[in-house]
């Protein structure tokens, strides 16, 4: 008989922690509360199925090629974590480190991607500024003509990105915190949080009352409605992204490619499928169905790079959930009013790269009920306190 990953358990009355969300940000936390700090009495809920939001949705580009110092920091911090993951999970995460290409198509973006790669350097992130016949070596069937709308003026190469498998790392985080006692309890909607004088008492749910004195919100695009809950109102804006698949073929696409003007990346995975992603549909939303309007413009443009695509064949399309924050930095923080409660949330087009760091901070702020240096600069209160952290530059599309 196959071996279930996690185990279904009676929900207690009870629990230490209980986190909301099972996506990668809700297991990982979990997964470093119990294996970090030997907190164990957690519960997990999910109002679906683990990994049935955006973790299950992304396209599964890593990348710590940030723009600002704490977003570098981060996610350079996520990056080394991922690449232990698969040795440490005992999990065969199809993790590719094979270099992360963000294409430049005029003198502004060339301008912004040289800053990138002067900050990665300073800060220990591998990134350089490649020319068109450079790009051309090691992409072949790119596009480097002046026959494009929008030709390619350079890239910034980032060697340390690559791909994973995004739902082999929520199995396995999920399998790590449920072989270290976290019970994991999907088809659980939240109704509310009860709170009492100021501290988080329990959360009420389709399945009855859990009692705890911490709650976590990994909820990326529902946030706003979990907070909501416990009075807190965060300037976050939901907004669906669309990606495709494609059916497989053999290997020829090496190295992830992202074009912000196109609006476009791609990657092809080890069993030959091309992933493709967008930027964000410009309209708020919660709706999770994908467009043809999507399809018709992704492959213009993908075809603008990539002529020898004219004849591939569509597999599969979908949409996720994006929680946009204003300045395109996550929120990853306690809350003051409410003890006991934290938020994590924010993570806009770039949630899953940062969900082994996001774990891991999260649990050790939910451990040491204090918060990291790593993640200070995240509080949900920046934006009244003008402490941005303005990360759009980084952002891989125009969105
Ligand atoms: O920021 O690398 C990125 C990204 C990939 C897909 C969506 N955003």
């Amino acid at each position: 008989m196959t071996e279930r990953m996690w185990n279904n358990h009676e929900m207690r009355s009870s629990y230490d922690v209980v986190i909301i969300g099972g996506g990668a940000h809700g297991l990982a936390t979990a997964y470093y509360l119990a294996k970090n700090h030997g907190i164990t009495n957690i519960a997990v809920i999910e109002q679906k199925f683990i990994g049935y939001g955006g973790s299950g949705r992304n396209t599964a580009i890593l990348r710590s090629n940030y723009r600002t110092e704490e977003g570098i920091l981060f996610y350079d911090q996520s990056l080394k974590l991922y690449e232990d993951l698969a040795q440490e999970l005992d999990y065969n995460l199809m993790f590719s480190q094979q270099g992360h290409f963000t294409l430049g198509h005029s003198t502004a973006s060339m301008q912004a991607l040289t800053t990138r790669a002067a900050y990665n350097r300073a800060l220990g992130v591998n990134s350089t500024i490649l020319d068109p016949p450079e790009i051309k070596k090691m992409l072949p069937e790119i596009d480097i003509s002046n026959h494009p709308r929008y030709p390619i003026m350079g890239a910034l190469y980032h060697p340390p990105g690559g791909i994973i498998r995004h739902d082999a790392v929520v199995w396995s985080y999920a399998r790590g915190a449920d072989q270290r006692g976290v019970h994991i309890h999907q088809l659980t909607e939240v109704q509310d949080i009860l709170v009492e004088n100021g501290e988080v008492r329990g959360v009420k749910t389709n399945r009855g009352t859990i009692h705890c004195k911490q709650v976590v919100s990994c909820v990326a695009g529902w946030s706003s409605e979990i907070c909501k809950m416990v009075g807190i109102k965060l300037p976050l804006v939901t907004h669906p992204l669309q990606a495709l698949v494609t059916t497989d073929y053999k290997p020829w696409l090496h190295h992830v490619v992202v074009s912000s003007t196109l609006h476009i990346y791609l990657s092809q995975t080890d069993r030959g499928e091309l992933v493709c992603g967008n930027g964000i549909d410009h309209y708020p939303h919660y709706g999770m169905r994908s467009t043809l309007g999507f399809l018709e413009s992704y492959a213009a443009h993908l075809l603008e790079l990539f002529p020898i695509l004219h004849n591939v064949t569509v597999q599969r399309q979908w949409a996720g959930l994006c929680d946009m924050t204003p300045d395109y930095s996550p929120i990853i923080s306690m809350v003051d009013d409410v003890d006991g409660f934290y938020i994590n949330c924010g993570w806009g087009t770039w949630g899953f790269k940062g969900s082994p760091a996001s774990g891991w901070n999260t649990a050790q702020m939910v451990a040491e009920r204090k918060t990291p240096d790593m993640i200070a600069a995240f509080r949900h209160d920046r934006y009244v306190k003008n402490r941005l952290v303005g990360e759009k530059a980084a952002a891989s599309v125009g969105n």
